[in-house]
């Protein structure tokens, strides 16, 4: 579809304006929001992960592309969200510590939100501390973690540590580009959730 294309495009260039434009025009066309999120945004934004692991482009590129991925985003968000139904549970959610990556982490935020989950999203570069107390304090019965860095995935297990230590129920998932399922059982994690939908899918298991 070229006007998906196009918001790929531009969002590679790092044209907020474009991409902000392009995708309000796209939801007026009713395109499917996932099939807009998949094949214009993520498609994107992993073009540009692409072309900076092989230093084509730079942060500030990056930085530009993540700003323009937000200016679909933000206008997807209520209609990825819209079906929800409140009343499923309470979820803590956040990126760990010494993670500046949020992308991933809100879109799973928006998912479980439109699946009925009530989550509180505690943003990003949170102290595992933070993770847990939060949980106990909110009575939540399960803890989300991304991390988009082999440096800051290992701060999963300190969450997963202190949970297994108060012999609490709250049950732990885990997401992220370099984190997987063999990464889950080694740190003791409830389930590994490879992208948003599935997240949804895995919590609903779990609680
Ligand atoms: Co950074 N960065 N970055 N970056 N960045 C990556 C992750 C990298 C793979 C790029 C590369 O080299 N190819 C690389 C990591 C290498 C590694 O550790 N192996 C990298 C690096 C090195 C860095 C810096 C260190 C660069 C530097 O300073 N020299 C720096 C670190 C800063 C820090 O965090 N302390 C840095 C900074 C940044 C920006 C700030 C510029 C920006 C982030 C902006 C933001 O998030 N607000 C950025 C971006 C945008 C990226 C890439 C290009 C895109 C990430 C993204 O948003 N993808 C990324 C390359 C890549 O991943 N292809 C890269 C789209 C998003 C929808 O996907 O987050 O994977 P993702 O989420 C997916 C799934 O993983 C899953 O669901 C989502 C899809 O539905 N998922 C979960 C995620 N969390 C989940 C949680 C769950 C379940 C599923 O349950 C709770």
């Amino acid at each position: 579809m070229e006007i998906l294309n196009q918001i790929s495009e531009y969002l590679q260039q790092g044209d907020d304006d474009k991409v902000f434009a392009l995708t309000k025009e796209a939801i007026e066309q009713d395109l499917n929001p996932k099939v807009i999120l998949d094949n214009s945004l993520i498609a994107g934004m992993n073009i540009i992960g692409e072309k900076f692991k092989k230093h084509e482009i730079f942060l500030p590129d990056v930085l530009m592309s993540a700003k323009a991925m937000y200016a679909g985003l933000d206008q997807l968000k209520p209609l990825l969200a819209s079906k929800g139904i409140s009343g499923l549970g309470k979820v803590v959610i956040g990126t760990v510590q010494g993670d500046l990556h949020d992308i991933g982490k809100n879109l799973v935020g928006i998912m479980l939100k439109g699946a009925g989950f009530d989550v509180i999203d505690l943003g990003k570069d949170v102290p595992p501390e933070k993770f847990v107390e939060t949980a106990k304090r909110e009575n939540a019965k399960l803890i989300g973690m991304s991390a988009l860095l082999t440096t800051t995935m290992t701060n999963m297990k300190k969450v997963v540590d202190l949970v297994r230590k108060d012999n609490s129920d709250i049950k732990v998932i885990i997401g992220g580009a370099p984190v997987s399922k063999e990464f889950a059982d080694e740190i003791g994690a409830d389930a590994y959730a490879y992208d948003a939908g599935n997240a949804v899918e895995c919590v609903k298991e779990l609680i």
